[in-house]
């Protein structure tokens, strides 16, 4: 089954396809021709997956999914969430991200975390939404070099090393991404 999958991110793309296998040909933005910046004006990761999809199936006529996804802290209201990659500043630098989110729950005792991802998937007319969610502690130093964005500061519930420090294979055990994912393809083999 041919589908778009509408990211420009290679690490999204590398653990996507991991995932995935070969049971689906997946088209990349890059594939299908769409080169502008696709817009992502809301305030919920829910509803900017949607624009997404969205915009992808309607201008290029291809069933498509899209994923957002961010880290919600709830003792910082829900921050970094919908603004997790640009958390610092529009430079978009994940050493910075995480500096600021140290900073900002310094002191702070509730140190609990989720990363959710949410796949907005348009198929013919309609528009379905998968959730993930791997919830977890921040702690209060960087730890490890693998993953990407706040993956050095996040340790999930059950385990004692941080996301950074598991193998791409560890964390797609577990991740908030393969909780979506796996939800996306047990809806597509039964569709
Ligand atoms: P797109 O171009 O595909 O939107 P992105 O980098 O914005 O790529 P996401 O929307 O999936 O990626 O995630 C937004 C931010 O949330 C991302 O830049 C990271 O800071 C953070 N994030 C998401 N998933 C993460 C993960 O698995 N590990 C660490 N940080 C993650």
């Amino acid at each position: 089954m041919k589908l778009c999958f509408a990211t420009n991110n290679q690490n999204k793309l590398r653990e996507i396809q991991a995932l995935l296998g070969d049971r689906f040909e997946l088209v990349t933005l890059a594939d299908i021709g769409c080169t502008e910046d696709i817009p992502e004006p809301y305030d919920t990761i829910q509803e900017n997956a949607k624009a997404k999809s969205s915009y992808v199936s309607e201008k290029y006529g291809i069933d498509c999914f899209a994923d957002d996804s961010g880290l919600v802290v709830p003792s910082l209201n829900g921050e970094p969430g919908v603004h997790s990659a640009y958390y610092a500043g529009p430079q978009r630098s994940h050493d910075d991200n995480i500096a600021l989110l140290l900073k900002n729950l310094s002191g702070v005792e509730d140190r609990n975390a989720y990363f959710l991802t949410v796949i907005s998937l348009s198929l013919g007319n309609t528009y379905y939404a998968f959730e993930g969610r791997a919830h977890g502690k921040i702690i209060d130093e960087k730890r490890g070099s693998g993953g990407f964005g706040y993956d050095p500061a996040f340790v999930p519930d059950g385990q004692d090393r941080t996301f950074a420090e598991m193998t791409l294979a560890e964390k797609s055990q577990i991740s908030h991404r393969s909780i979506a994912f796996a939800a996306l393809i047990d809806f597509l083999d039964h569709h």
